[in-house]
């Protein structure tokens, strides 16, 4: 069973919002055909308590049930069957969606039978990378769509170093194209 996992895809991440990758948009539309191309679609939320450890280091965003937390407008929600909330302690930073608390990604994952995990969305220095190399630990066929992966860009650098190791780590980065024309 093919899987995708949309990571982090909320308001705050994008323009207008409080930690904007600053081209997050353009992968909406990516994403929304990667939806009708798997069996399963499940998202991930950021999804902080207001006073999370996690702001020492980041402007506040993602807090639990505000509208930064929310799926943008454009994001086709209606194909999203299961949404994991990740970071929801005030003691973690919660960047990968195996972290998620409300479900047990992983065993979701097992129970659904899934093998192939196609995985998108912000942020690929943090949050992306976190959840690829968490895959592969757990020994999915994991690929990271790159036309709908898009970096927060914190750090010089860290972009082009997220994808070496994601790469190096044994994940297939591919194109919306090629997972289109393999559906
Ligand atoms: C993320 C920074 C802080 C992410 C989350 O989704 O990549 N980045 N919190
Ligand atoms: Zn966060």
């Amino acid at each position: 069973m093919k899987a995708l996992l949309i990571v982090d895809l909320q308001n705050d991440f994008l323009l207008g919002g409080a930690l904007p990758a600053p081209d997050g948009k353009k992968i909406i539309p990516v994403v929304n055909k990667l939806i009708n191309l798997v069996d399963l679609v499940v998202a991930s939320k950021d999804w902080h308590p207001e006073d999370s450890v996690h702001f020492e280091k980041w402007p506040v965003h993602c807090v639990a049930n505000s509208e930064g937390a929310a799926f943008p407008e454009e994001l086709e929600q209606s194909k999203i069957k299961t949404v994991v909330l990740k970071g929801t302690r005030n003691t973690d930073d919660g960047y990968s969606a195996f972290e998620a608390t409300n479900i047990q990604l992983n065993n979701y994952l097992k129970e659904n039978k899934v093998d192939e995990l196609y995985i998108c969305g912000l942020t690929t220095e943090y949050c992306v990378k976190n959840t690829v190399l968490d895959a592969l630990e757990a020994d999915y066929k994991t690929f990271v769509v790159r036309d709908a992966v898009e970096a927060v860009k914190a750090q010089p650098g860290d972009e082009e170093k997220a994808w070496q190791e994601m790469q190096a780590a044994g994940a297939s980065i591919v194109y919306s194209e090629e997972v289109a024309k393999n559906a």
